[in-house]
């Protein structure tokens, strides 16, 4: 099941199901290397939203802003190494959306408990914006707000599931983005709370 929210924008449902196993497998061991955190905006806030990453780089924020890097500063280690089944479904995802030869060097971990948003902004601290973003939704629902390429434009609201997978590239790579507040539900495999892997090329 296949759905283009506009030009770029590409909804593939479901489509992590045949990886699951090995998606929640590799999930377990990042957290224990690298736990999940709340980042404190470069404004001083906390963010609701906690957070890890796997691969060459990975995505952080403190009081001297949002950027990506090789360290974990909580560990002083690199990221935990990008699972082959993270890698293969990411870049099957963008073949999909016609992003052949997509090869990411970045997934961001989200975790939202309850409660937990994510606030309308767009993605810009990557290098390229010629390179896609792929991201899968686990566990309990959550509606994401897909704006337009001005703050103020009107924002789609897009109920996402368990496996459900993004592709953004193209004219949809700026666009601004959000979830809603989550509100309390409960997965039987992951409990109460939704995950989000965002897959990109960073570097
Ligand atoms: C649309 N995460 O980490 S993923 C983020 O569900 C982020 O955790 C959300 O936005 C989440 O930056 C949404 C979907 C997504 C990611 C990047 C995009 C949608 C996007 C870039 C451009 C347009
Ligand atoms: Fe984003």
């Amino acid at each position: 099941d296949r759905q283009e929210l506009a030009a770029g924008a590409l909804v593939l449902r479901r489509f992590a199901q045949p990886s699951m196993d090995a998606l929640i497998r590799g999930l377990s061991r990042i957290i224990r290397q690298s736990p999940f955190r709340h980042w404190q905006t470069p404004g001083g806030h906390r963010m609701s939203v906690a957070m890890s990453n796997c691969g060459a780089l990975g995505w952080v924020s403190d009081h001297r802003g949002y950027r990506y890097q090789q360290i974990d500063p909580n560990s002083g280690q690199p990221w935990p190494e990008m699972p082959q089944a993270f890698k293969a479904l990411a870049k099957s995802a963008a073949a999909e959306a016609g992003f052949d030869g997509f090869v990411p060097d970045s997934c961001l971990i989200n975790q939202y408990e309850p409660g937990a948003r994510m606030s309308l902004h767009q993605d810009k601290n990557e290098r390229d914006f010629g390179q896609p973003i792929v991201s899968v939704s686990l566990g309990i629902a959550a509606v994401f707000e897909f704006g337009g390429i001005s703050r103020g434009d009107r924002v789609q609201a897009v109920p996402l599931q368990h496996a459900d997978v993004m592709v953004w590239g193209g004219p949809a790579r700026l666009r601004f983005h959000g979830v809603r507040k989550l509100s309390d539900a409960e997965h039987p495999v992951l409990g109460r709370r939704r995950i989000n892997l965002t897959f990109r090329h960073a570097g």
